[in-house]
This record gives C-alpha cells, structure tokens and sequence, in this order.
C-alpha cells in the first residue's frame, strides 16, 4: 500500500497517532503537502463520508476520523502556509450558526494564512451577530462562511444581509462548503464562492486586490 493510501486508511481507522507519523514521514520522502491532504488525508475523510451515507458509518466512527484527519492536517499546516510572508489583509472567517462542521473552514483558514492573510477564525456555530463584531473591532477585508449543512445554508444569506444592514463599509463575503455552490452564492448575494480551500483563498486575494486598485 503506498504512503497516501496508508495515511487515508489510518483516516477511515480514526487513527489519531498513525495519520501524524505517516503523513510527516510522507514529507520526508519529499511529496508535495498538497498532494498528503488531497490523495491523503481527504481521500479518507471522502470515504469516511460515503460510508457515513450508506450507514457502514456512525456518528462516533465519524469524530474519530475527524480527529485524526486534524493531527494529520496540522503536521501539513506549516507545510501549506508559505514561510515568511507577512499578512496584508486580515479575514474573519466561521461556519455559520447551527453548524458543527470545522474541518473544511480550518483547511480554508491555512490557506489563507498561506495568501498572506491575518486570520481571525471564529470557530464553529457562529451567530451573525458575532461576525458583525468581529468586523467592528479592526479592519477586516473579507469575511469567509462555511456550511455543510442544506439547513445551515440559509443562515449564509442571513450572516450575509446582517453585515450588509449592520456595517457602512461591509468587507466581501465568500462562502463555500460541500452543498454550496457558485450559483447559490451569486443568489445570496455572496461577492465569491470556493469550491475547494485552496480556490478560496485565491479568490479572497483576487476580492483584495481589486478593492485595492
Ligand atoms: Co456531518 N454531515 N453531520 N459530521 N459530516 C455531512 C456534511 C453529510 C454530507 C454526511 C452524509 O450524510 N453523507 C451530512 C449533511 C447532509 C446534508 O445536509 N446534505 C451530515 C450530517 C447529516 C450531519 C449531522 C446532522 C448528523 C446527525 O447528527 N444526524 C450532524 C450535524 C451536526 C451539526 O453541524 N449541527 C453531523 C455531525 C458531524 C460530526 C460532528 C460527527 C463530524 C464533524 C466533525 C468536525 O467537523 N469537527 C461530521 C463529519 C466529519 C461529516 C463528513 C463525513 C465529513 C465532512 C468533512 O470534514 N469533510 C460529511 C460527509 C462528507 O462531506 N463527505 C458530513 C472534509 C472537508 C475537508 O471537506 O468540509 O466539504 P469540506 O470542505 C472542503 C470544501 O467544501 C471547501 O474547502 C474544503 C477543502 O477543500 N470549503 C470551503 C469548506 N468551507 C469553505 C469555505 C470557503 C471556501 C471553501 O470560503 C469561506
């Protein structure tokens, strides 16, 4: 079995000490961190996902691989952050309330740090009062929301309006997350939408620099 599959099956296994090890010993041997996270690390969490769908999987075997999908991911952290850079922008980012899922937004949160942002992550389940907050206390240039939810989605559009209502200068929102798509983010008035983190972190820095020129 070759290293990635090893790190994705210690992932299925919620094998929170073996995803670690294998994915820095997969450093070692010189590949890519993007390529550990996407035929790695993902590829188990994706698998993790289909048998949570078809009922192989509960709720306990997910948290598990959830876990060791995050001490694999943050042996990858620096690895996907670019050393040195100096932020330029700074980005709130959540997953919008009612929602528990955390593991896309941090890979967008590393991402973005990697672009050259300051990032202000305000976690889970996060109430749009508490962006609009977070927009007051300093400059913010953009604000990412993730959902995974089909019922959390609609509280993308609420987070949206409130800052809208809430801020004379309100900074651009992207949103991305599993059921999120372009079409539903040009719907709800989102000024971009990620498919992937790393495509989100691209587009943020596109928004920044065109609110620059
Ligand atoms: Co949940 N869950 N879950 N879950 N869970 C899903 C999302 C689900 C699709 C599983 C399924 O049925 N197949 C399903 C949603 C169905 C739907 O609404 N259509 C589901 C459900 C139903 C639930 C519960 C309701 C289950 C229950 O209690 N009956 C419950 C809800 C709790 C809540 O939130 N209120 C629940 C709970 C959980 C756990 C807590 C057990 C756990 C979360 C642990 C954690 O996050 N700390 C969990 C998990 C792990 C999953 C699956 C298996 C994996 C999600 C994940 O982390 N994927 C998921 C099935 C699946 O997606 N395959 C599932 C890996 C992650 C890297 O991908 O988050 O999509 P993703 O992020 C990607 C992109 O979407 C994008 O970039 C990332 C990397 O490329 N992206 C952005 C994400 N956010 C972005 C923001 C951006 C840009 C890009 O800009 C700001």
């Amino acid at each position: 079995m070759s290293i990635l599959d090893q790190i994705a099956q210690a992932v299925l296994e919620g094998d929170e000490q073996t995803a670690p090890r294998l994915v820095q010993q997969a450093l070692d041997e010189n590949l890519p961190a993007s390529q550990v996270l996407q035929d790695g690390l993902l590829k188990g969490m994706n698998e993790v996902g289909r048998r949570f769908r078809e009922g192989e999987y509960f709720i306990p075997e997910v948290l598990v691989a959830a876990e060791a999908m995050k001490a694999g991911a943050a042996v990858l952290k620096p690895h996907l952050v670019r050393a040195g850079v100096r932020p330029e922008w700074t980005a709130v980012i959540g997953t919008v309330q009612g929602d528990l899922h955390d593991i896309g937004k941090n890979l967008v949160a590393t991402m973005l740090e990697g672009a050259g942002f300051e990032v202000l992550d305000l976690g889970v389940d996060v109430p749009p009062e508490k962006f609009v907050a977070a927009c007051r206390q300093r400059p913010v240039h953009v604000v990412g929301l993730s959902a995974l939810l089909t019922t959390t989605m609609p509280m993308m559009e609420t987070t949206i309006a409130h800052l809208k209502q809430s801020l004379d200068h309100p900074p651009p929102v992207i949103v991305g997350g599993a059921p999120v798509s372009q079409a539903f983010a040009d719907k709800i008035g989102a000024a971009g939408y990620g498919p992937d983190a790393a495509t989100g972190a691209e587009v943020a820095k596109r928004l920044c620099l065109a609110g620059r020129s």
